[in-house]
């Protein structure tokens, strides 16, 4: 099954969020395989956002991301990346469609509550720049049938 990222972000912890989006993931069925709270250093940050380091919001989104830990999670399910995507909605929150989290959850275009993985590739790469190997877990879901369909079970295994 395919694996994505999450980071639930310092502003989504601070205002007592982090229950609330969690949730909406284990409802979905998708499976946490990886959860842990921890502080961004600058290296980090400026590797997992090399795309916006010269543009002038970076210095408010840096500071955005260490004014308190995030919480990474990584999700499991089939086609995972592509669905967490559409759950978490548009960069812009006040643009994201209401049922999604940052349509739901903010006003804010830079303080957006989650982070998530956008193509399967880089998925790849953060879920590496975020967990070591024995920090992924690999278990059986008691109700996988319930979930998936038998196809889908075969197609997305
Ligand atoms: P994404 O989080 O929807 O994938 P990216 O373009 O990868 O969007 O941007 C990463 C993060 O940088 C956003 O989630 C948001 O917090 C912040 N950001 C992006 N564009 C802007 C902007 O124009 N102004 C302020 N912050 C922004
Ligand atoms: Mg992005």
């Amino acid at each position: 099954m395919e694996k994505t990222l999450i980071l639930i972000k310092p502003n989504a912890i601070q205002r007592g969020l982090m229950g609330d989006i969690v949730t909406r993931f284990e409802r979905k069925g998708l499976r946490i395989v990886g959860l842990k709270m921890m502080y961004l250093t600058d290296d980090l940050l400026k590797e997992h956002y090399a795309h916006l380091v010269e543009r002038p919001f970076y210095p408010y989104l840096k500071a955005s991301m260490q004014v308190a830990p995030v919480v990474a999670c990584c999700l499991e399910g089939a086609e995972a990346v592509e669905t967490v995507r559409l759950m978490v909605g548009v960069t812009n929150s006040r643009k994201a469609l209401p049922g999604t989290i940052r349509g739901d959850f903010s006003m804010s275009g830079e303080q957006n509550v989650v982070h998530a993985s956008d193509s399967i590739e880089n998925a790849l790469v953060e879920i590496k720049r975020f967990f070591r190997d024995d920090e992924l877990f690999d278990y059986e879901s008691a109700v996988t049938h319930f979930e998936y369909g038998g196809e889908e079970s075969i197609k997305f295994k």
